[in-house]
Protein backbone atom coordinates (compact mmCIF):
# COMPACT_ATOMS: atom_id res chain seq x y z
CA UNK A 1 0.00 0.00 0.00
CA UNK A 2 1.14 3.69 -0.73
CA UNK A 3 1.39 6.01 2.05
CA UNK A 4 -1.58 8.04 2.13
CA UNK A 5 -0.80 11.41 1.08
CA UNK A 6 -3.45 14.59 2.66
CA UNK A 7 -4.02 16.31 -0.06
CA UNK A 8 -6.90 18.02 -1.83
CA UNK A 9 -10.01 16.18 -1.16
CA UNK A 10 -12.83 17.56 -3.53
CA UNK A 11 -13.77 15.03 -6.24
CA UNK A 12 -12.78 16.27 -9.79
CA UNK A 13 -15.59 14.86 -12.64
CA UNK A 14 -13.66 14.63 -15.71
CA UNK A 15 -14.41 12.78 -19.34
CA UNK A 16 -11.69 11.73 -22.01
CA UNK A 17 -13.85 12.97 -24.49
CA UNK A 18 -13.92 16.80 -23.42
CA UNK A 19 -9.95 16.55 -25.26
CA UNK A 20 -11.80 15.61 -28.37
CA UNK A 21 -12.53 19.47 -29.65
CA UNK A 22 -9.59 21.00 -31.59
CA UNK A 23 -11.07 24.38 -32.24
CA UNK A 24 -7.77 24.55 -34.36
CA UNK A 25 -7.55 28.09 -33.54
CA UNK A 26 -10.30 31.22 -34.15
CA UNK A 27 -10.75 34.00 -36.78
CA UNK A 28 -10.29 37.33 -35.16
CA UNK A 29 -10.55 39.97 -36.85
CA UNK A 30 -10.60 38.65 -40.02
CA UNK A 31 -7.18 36.37 -39.63
CA UNK A 32 -7.14 32.96 -38.31
CA UNK A 33 -4.94 32.52 -34.91
CA UNK A 34 -3.81 29.74 -33.32
CA UNK A 35 -6.54 30.31 -30.52
CA UNK A 36 -5.84 29.70 -26.71
CA UNK A 37 -9.15 27.20 -26.00
CA UNK A 38 -6.55 24.35 -26.21
CA UNK A 39 -7.07 20.46 -25.04
CA UNK A 40 -3.70 21.20 -23.64
CA UNK A 41 -5.86 23.25 -20.82
CA UNK A 42 -7.44 20.34 -19.57
CA UNK A 43 -4.18 18.02 -19.61
CA UNK A 44 -2.30 21.08 -17.46
CA UNK A 45 -5.04 21.02 -15.01
CA UNK A 46 -6.17 17.31 -14.55
CA UNK A 47 -2.03 16.66 -13.68
CA UNK A 48 -2.16 19.48 -11.55
CA UNK A 49 -5.38 18.26 -9.13
CA UNK A 50 -4.04 14.42 -9.68
CA UNK A 51 -0.61 15.81 -7.97
CA UNK A 52 -2.57 17.63 -5.45
CA UNK A 53 -4.12 14.56 -4.23
CA UNK A 54 -7.95 15.28 -5.73
CA UNK A 55 -9.96 11.79 -6.71
CA UNK A 56 -10.52 11.58 -10.23
CA UNK A 57 -14.12 10.35 -11.23
CA UNK A 58 -15.54 9.37 -14.23
CA UNK A 59 -18.53 11.30 -16.07
CA UNK A 60 -21.98 10.01 -15.81
CA UNK A 61 -23.67 10.13 -19.46
CA UNK A 62 -26.84 11.73 -18.74
CA UNK A 63 -29.94 12.22 -21.18
CA UNK A 64 -30.94 15.87 -22.35
CA UNK A 65 -33.97 16.79 -20.13
CA UNK A 66 -31.94 19.28 -17.95
CA UNK A 67 -30.06 20.69 -21.26
CA UNK A 68 -33.30 21.53 -22.77
CA UNK A 69 -34.85 23.02 -20.15
CA UNK A 70 -31.97 25.83 -20.64
CA UNK A 71 -31.26 25.58 -24.21
CA UNK A 72 -33.62 25.21 -27.66
CA UNK A 73 -33.62 21.90 -29.08
CA UNK A 74 -33.01 23.92 -32.16
CA UNK A 75 -29.34 24.74 -30.70
CA UNK A 76 -28.74 21.72 -29.55
CA UNK A 77 -29.80 19.43 -32.77
CA UNK A 78 -27.57 22.05 -34.68
CA UNK A 79 -24.66 21.06 -32.85
CA UNK A 80 -25.35 17.94 -32.94
CA UNK A 81 -25.18 17.64 -36.20
CA UNK A 82 -23.56 20.33 -37.95
CA UNK A 83 -20.38 18.55 -38.39
CA UNK A 84 -21.42 15.52 -40.16
CA UNK A 85 -23.66 18.18 -42.14
CA UNK A 86 -20.44 20.11 -43.07
CA UNK A 87 -18.80 17.07 -44.00
CA UNK A 88 -21.51 15.54 -46.26
CA UNK A 89 -21.93 18.69 -48.41
CA UNK A 90 -18.42 19.03 -49.39
CA UNK A 91 -17.12 22.16 -47.63
CA UNK A 92 -14.16 20.36 -46.44
CA UNK A 93 -13.27 17.97 -49.16
CA UNK A 94 -14.69 20.45 -52.15
CA UNK A 95 -13.83 24.01 -50.77
CA UNK A 96 -11.02 23.17 -48.09
CA UNK A 97 -12.95 24.39 -45.12
CA UNK A 98 -11.08 22.02 -41.99
CA UNK A 99 -13.77 23.68 -39.74
CA UNK A 100 -17.48 25.10 -39.47
CA UNK A 101 -17.25 28.99 -39.64
CA UNK A 102 -19.93 31.36 -40.00
CA UNK A 103 -19.85 34.99 -42.32
CA UNK A 104 -23.57 35.86 -41.88
CA UNK A 105 -25.14 37.22 -38.60
CA UNK A 106 -28.76 37.78 -38.79
CA UNK A 107 -28.74 40.51 -37.09
CA UNK A 108 -31.87 42.48 -35.71
CA UNK A 109 -30.30 45.58 -38.18
CA UNK A 110 -30.22 43.18 -40.42
CA UNK A 111 -33.74 41.85 -40.61
CA UNK A 112 -35.55 44.74 -40.05
CA UNK A 113 -38.16 42.98 -38.60
CA UNK A 114 -38.34 40.29 -40.96
CA UNK A 115 -38.50 36.70 -39.45
CA UNK A 116 -35.31 34.56 -38.96
CA UNK A 117 -35.57 32.04 -41.66
CA UNK A 118 -33.89 28.64 -41.37
CA UNK A 119 -31.88 28.85 -45.18
CA UNK A 120 -31.13 25.71 -46.61
CA UNK A 121 -27.57 26.32 -47.31
CA UNK A 122 -25.07 25.05 -44.27
CA UNK A 123 -23.09 28.57 -44.99
CA UNK A 124 -26.23 30.49 -44.73
CA UNK A 125 -27.31 29.18 -41.78
CA UNK A 126 -24.70 29.22 -39.24
CA UNK A 127 -25.42 32.50 -38.23
CA UNK A 128 -28.73 31.66 -36.96
CA UNK A 129 -26.62 30.01 -33.93
CA UNK A 130 -23.46 31.43 -33.74
CA UNK A 131 -22.67 34.93 -33.41
CA UNK A 132 -19.04 35.38 -33.35
CA UNK A 133 -15.96 34.15 -35.68
CA UNK A 134 -14.12 33.11 -33.03
CA UNK A 135 -15.98 29.42 -31.59
CA UNK A 136 -14.97 26.90 -34.12
CA UNK A 137 -16.78 23.43 -34.69
CA UNK A 138 -14.53 20.44 -36.24
CA UNK A 139 -14.62 16.66 -35.58
CA UNK A 140 -14.63 15.93 -32.37
CA UNK A 141 -16.30 19.09 -31.41
CA UNK A 142 -19.80 17.77 -30.21
CA UNK A 143 -18.40 14.40 -28.29
CA UNK A 144 -16.98 16.92 -25.96
CA UNK A 145 -18.93 19.51 -26.12
CA UNK A 146 -21.95 17.11 -24.80
CA UNK A 147 -18.99 15.38 -22.62
CA UNK A 148 -18.92 18.83 -21.13
CA UNK A 149 -22.45 19.02 -19.97
CA UNK A 150 -22.12 15.27 -18.30
CA UNK A 151 -18.87 16.69 -16.52
CA UNK A 152 -21.28 19.27 -14.92
CA UNK A 153 -24.22 17.43 -14.44
CA UNK A 154 -22.19 14.46 -12.64
CA UNK A 155 -20.81 17.24 -10.38
CA UNK A 156 -24.25 18.78 -9.73
CA UNK A 157 -25.34 14.92 -8.68
CA UNK A 158 -22.93 14.94 -6.47
CA UNK A 159 -23.84 17.93 -4.21
CA UNK A 160 -27.02 17.04 -4.77
CA UNK A 161 -26.57 13.72 -3.04
CA UNK A 162 -24.73 15.60 -0.09
CA UNK A 163 -20.88 16.57 -1.36
CA UNK A 164 -19.78 19.67 0.08
CA UNK A 165 -17.93 20.94 -3.29
CA UNK A 166 -17.08 18.78 -6.50
CA UNK A 167 -15.54 20.39 -9.46
CA UNK A 168 -16.01 19.71 -13.03
CA UNK A 169 -13.21 19.84 -15.05
CA UNK A 170 -14.96 20.43 -18.13
CA UNK A 171 -13.76 21.58 -21.81
CA UNK A 172 -14.76 23.36 -24.26
CA UNK A 173 -16.73 26.31 -21.32
CA UNK A 174 -19.62 27.04 -21.58
CA UNK A 175 -20.53 30.79 -20.03
CA UNK A 176 -21.12 32.65 -23.31
CA UNK A 177 -23.88 30.03 -24.79
CA UNK A 178 -27.14 31.42 -24.25
CA UNK A 179 -30.49 29.56 -25.01
CA UNK A 180 -30.23 29.33 -28.68
CA UNK A 181 -27.11 30.87 -29.08
CA UNK A 182 -22.98 29.91 -28.96
CA UNK A 183 -19.91 31.70 -29.32
CA UNK A 184 -17.01 32.79 -26.79
CA UNK A 185 -15.35 29.31 -27.34
CA UNK A 186 -18.05 28.07 -25.79
CA UNK A 187 -21.51 26.04 -27.19
CA UNK A 188 -23.50 24.37 -24.28
CA UNK A 189 -23.78 25.84 -21.07
CA UNK A 190 -22.72 23.53 -18.95
CA UNK A 191 -23.40 25.62 -15.59
CA UNK A 192 -26.39 26.44 -16.38
CA UNK A 193 -27.18 22.76 -17.05
CA UNK A 194 -25.69 22.21 -13.77
CA UNK A 195 -27.88 24.94 -11.83
CA UNK A 196 -30.79 23.71 -13.53
CA UNK A 197 -30.19 20.21 -12.55
CA UNK A 198 -29.85 21.27 -8.42
CA UNK A 199 -32.81 22.94 -8.69
CA UNK A 200 -35.14 19.65 -10.10
CA UNK A 201 -32.92 18.04 -7.33
CA UNK A 202 -34.76 20.23 -4.70
CA UNK A 203 -32.99 23.28 -3.76
CA UNK A 204 -35.19 26.08 -4.09
CA UNK A 205 -32.65 28.50 -4.22
CA UNK A 206 -29.30 28.55 -6.44
CA UNK A 207 -27.18 31.16 -7.29
CA UNK A 208 -24.38 30.98 -9.68
CA UNK A 209 -21.01 32.84 -9.08
CA UNK A 210 -18.85 33.91 -12.42
CA UNK A 211 -15.48 34.76 -11.56
CA UNK A 212 -14.09 34.24 -14.83
CA UNK A 213 -12.63 37.28 -16.26
CA UNK A 214 -15.27 37.46 -18.83
CA UNK A 215 -19.38 38.29 -18.07
CA UNK A 216 -21.07 35.26 -18.89
CA UNK A 217 -23.42 36.51 -20.98
CA UNK A 218 -25.40 33.01 -22.10
CA UNK A 219 -26.08 32.35 -18.07
CA UNK A 220 -27.57 35.55 -17.55
CA UNK A 221 -29.49 35.35 -20.37
CA UNK A 222 -30.75 32.14 -19.33
CA UNK A 223 -31.32 32.80 -16.12
CA UNK A 224 -32.49 36.57 -16.58
CA UNK A 225 -36.70 36.29 -15.97
CA UNK A 226 -35.65 33.48 -13.32
CA UNK A 227 -36.29 34.53 -9.30
CA UNK A 228 -35.36 31.14 -8.71
CA UNK A 229 -31.54 31.29 -9.93
CA UNK A 230 -29.31 34.43 -9.17
CA UNK A 231 -26.69 35.28 -11.16
CA UNK A 232 -23.71 37.40 -10.02
CA UNK A 233 -20.59 38.41 -12.07
CA UNK A 234 -17.29 39.93 -12.15
CA UNK A 235 -15.72 40.20 -15.24
CA UNK A 236 -13.36 42.85 -16.73
CA UNK A 237 -15.52 46.22 -18.18
CA UNK A 238 -17.13 44.80 -21.23
CA UNK A 239 -17.51 49.12 -22.30
CA UNK A 240 -13.32 49.21 -21.67
CA UNK A 241 -12.71 47.04 -25.04
CA UNK A 242 -13.38 42.94 -24.09
CA UNK A 243 -15.57 40.78 -25.00
CA UNK A 244 -18.61 39.92 -25.24
CA UNK A 245 -18.42 43.50 -25.65
CA UNK A 246 -22.51 43.93 -26.06
CA UNK A 247 -23.29 42.47 -22.39
CA UNK A 248 -21.87 42.50 -18.60
CA UNK A 249 -22.92 46.42 -17.80
CA UNK A 250 -23.72 47.49 -14.10
CA UNK A 251 -27.43 48.16 -15.07
CA UNK A 252 -28.49 44.52 -16.43
CA UNK A 253 -30.32 43.64 -13.24
CA UNK A 254 -33.16 40.77 -14.56
CA UNK A 255 -36.55 41.03 -15.72
CA UNK A 256 -39.84 40.42 -14.88
CA UNK A 257 -39.53 37.57 -11.85
CA UNK A 258 -36.03 37.98 -12.45
CA UNK A 259 -35.66 42.01 -11.35
CA UNK A 260 -33.16 42.01 -9.16
CA UNK A 261 -31.33 38.20 -9.59
CA UNK A 262 -29.30 39.27 -11.19
CA UNK A 263 -25.58 41.77 -10.87
CA UNK A 264 -22.59 42.26 -12.97
CA UNK A 265 -19.32 44.22 -11.22
CA UNK A 266 -17.78 45.43 -14.33
CA UNK A 267 -13.79 45.96 -13.26
CA UNK A 268 -11.48 48.31 -14.81
CA UNK A 269 -8.76 46.55 -16.47
CA UNK A 270 -5.75 46.14 -14.56
CA UNK A 271 -7.81 45.41 -11.38
CA UNK A 272 -5.73 42.96 -8.82
CA UNK A 273 -6.18 40.98 -6.01
CA UNK A 274 -7.58 43.32 -3.73
CA UNK A 275 -10.61 45.29 -6.28
CA UNK A 276 -10.95 41.75 -7.33
CA UNK A 277 -11.74 39.87 -3.98
CA UNK A 278 -14.23 43.04 -2.93
CA UNK A 279 -16.57 42.43 -5.98
CA UNK A 280 -16.66 38.71 -4.67
CA UNK A 281 -17.56 39.63 -1.60
CA UNK A 282 -20.23 41.92 -2.86
CA UNK A 283 -21.70 38.83 -4.46
CA UNK A 284 -21.42 36.25 -1.81
CA UNK A 285 -23.01 38.96 0.56
CA UNK A 286 -25.78 39.57 -1.83
CA UNK A 287 -25.95 35.83 -2.36
CA UNK A 288 -25.87 34.37 1.32
CA UNK A 289 -28.89 37.35 1.44
CA UNK A 290 -31.07 35.72 -0.60
CA UNK A 291 -30.60 32.55 0.66
CA UNK A 292 -28.42 29.47 -1.33
CA UNK A 293 -29.65 26.14 -1.30
CA UNK A 294 -27.11 25.26 -3.52
CA UNK A 295 -24.12 27.16 -5.58
CA UNK A 296 -22.67 27.03 -8.58
CA UNK A 297 -19.19 28.95 -9.41
CA UNK A 298 -18.23 29.56 -13.03
CA UNK A 299 -14.41 29.04 -12.43
CA UNK A 300 -12.72 30.77 -14.84
CA UNK A 301 -9.06 31.44 -13.97
CA UNK A 302 -8.09 33.83 -16.84
CA UNK A 303 -8.55 37.19 -14.52
CA UNK A 304 -4.62 35.68 -13.52
CA UNK A 305 -2.32 38.18 -13.99
CA UNK A 306 -0.32 35.69 -16.79
CA UNK A 307 -3.21 35.26 -18.52
CA UNK A 308 -3.51 36.15 -22.42
CA UNK A 309 -7.41 36.72 -22.66
CA UNK A 310 -7.75 39.28 -20.16
CA UNK A 311 -6.21 42.36 -18.49
CA UNK A 312 -7.23 41.60 -15.30
CA UNK A 313 -3.97 40.86 -12.05
CA UNK A 314 -5.23 38.27 -9.82
CA UNK A 315 -2.58 35.95 -8.11
CA UNK A 316 -2.76 32.47 -6.92
CA UNK A 317 -3.19 33.96 -3.51
CA UNK A 318 -6.47 35.56 -4.61
CA UNK A 319 -7.96 32.73 -5.82
CA UNK A 320 -7.16 30.47 -2.81
CA UNK A 321 -9.14 33.57 -1.05
CA UNK A 322 -12.08 33.16 -3.37
CA UNK A 323 -11.96 29.85 -2.94
CA UNK A 324 -12.52 30.31 0.72
CA UNK A 325 -15.08 32.93 0.30
CA UNK A 326 -17.39 30.74 -2.30
CA UNK A 327 -16.39 27.45 -0.05
CA UNK A 328 -18.34 29.06 2.65
CA UNK A 329 -21.49 29.64 1.27
CA UNK A 330 -23.02 26.44 0.81
CA UNK A 331 -22.43 23.08 -1.18
CA UNK A 332 -21.04 23.88 -4.49
CA UNK A 333 -20.61 22.38 -8.15
CA UNK A 334 -17.42 24.17 -9.74
CA UNK A 335 -17.83 24.47 -13.05
CA UNK A 336 -14.26 25.28 -15.28
CA UNK A 337 -14.91 28.63 -17.63
CA UNK A 338 -11.72 30.22 -19.02
CA UNK A 339 -7.58 29.93 -18.33
CA UNK A 340 -5.44 29.91 -20.50
CA UNK A 341 -1.94 30.43 -19.03
CA UNK A 342 -0.79 27.23 -19.52
CA UNK A 343 2.38 27.13 -17.29
CA UNK A 344 0.49 28.61 -14.50
CA UNK A 345 -2.75 27.02 -15.13
CA UNK A 346 -2.89 24.16 -13.38
CA UNK A 347 -1.48 25.77 -9.38
CA UNK A 348 -4.02 28.35 -10.21
CA UNK A 349 -6.91 25.66 -10.21
CA UNK A 350 -5.99 23.69 -7.66
CA UNK A 351 -5.61 26.95 -5.42
CA UNK A 352 -9.15 27.67 -5.78
CA UNK A 353 -10.19 24.89 -5.25
CA UNK A 354 -8.24 24.25 -2.05
CA UNK A 355 -9.71 27.49 -1.04
CA UNK A 356 -13.19 26.63 -1.62
CA UNK A 357 -12.12 23.32 0.76
CA UNK A 358 -11.31 25.09 3.59
CA UNK A 359 -13.94 27.56 3.33
CA UNK A 360 -16.64 24.99 3.35
CA UNK A 361 -14.23 23.03 6.47
CA UNK A 362 -15.14 26.03 8.88
C1 LIG B 1 -14.74 31.08 -21.64
C2 LIG B 1 -13.91 32.24 -22.00
O1 LIG B 1 -13.05 32.66 -21.26
N1 LIG B 1 -14.12 32.77 -23.20
C3 LIG B 1 -13.33 33.86 -23.58
C4 LIG B 1 -13.72 34.31 -24.91
C5 LIG B 1 -13.00 35.58 -25.22
N2 LIG B 1 -12.17 35.40 -26.33
C6 LIG B 1 -11.81 36.63 -26.86
C7 LIG B 1 -10.78 36.39 -27.87
C8 LIG B 1 -10.30 37.70 -28.45
C9 LIG B 1 -9.12 37.42 -29.27
N3 LIG B 1 -7.99 37.04 -28.47
C10 LIG B 1 -6.84 37.80 -28.77
C11 LIG B 1 -5.77 37.49 -27.82
C12 LIG B 1 -4.61 38.44 -28.05
N4 LIG B 1 -3.63 38.27 -27.03
ZN1 LIG C 1 -13.11 34.03 -19.80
Amino acid sequence: MPPQIPGLDIPVVWSEDCLRHEPGGEVWLGVREQGTEVPERAGVILAAVRAAGAPVLPAVPHGDEVLSAVHDDALIGHLRTVWAEWEARGYVSEHGRDRVVPYVFPTAGMLAGLPARSPAATHGRLGLYCYDTMTLIGPGSWEAIRAAVDTALTAADLVAAGAAAAYALCRPPGHHAGPAAYGGSCYLNNAAAAAQALRRAGAERVAIIDIDAHHGNGTQAIFYDRADVYYGSLHVDPGAGWFPHYAGYAGERGSGAGDGANRNLPLAPGTGDAGWLAAVDVLCAEAAGRGVDALVVSLGLDAAQADPESPLRVTSAGYRAAGERLGRLGPVALIQEGGYDLPSLGGLTVAALAGVMAGAAE
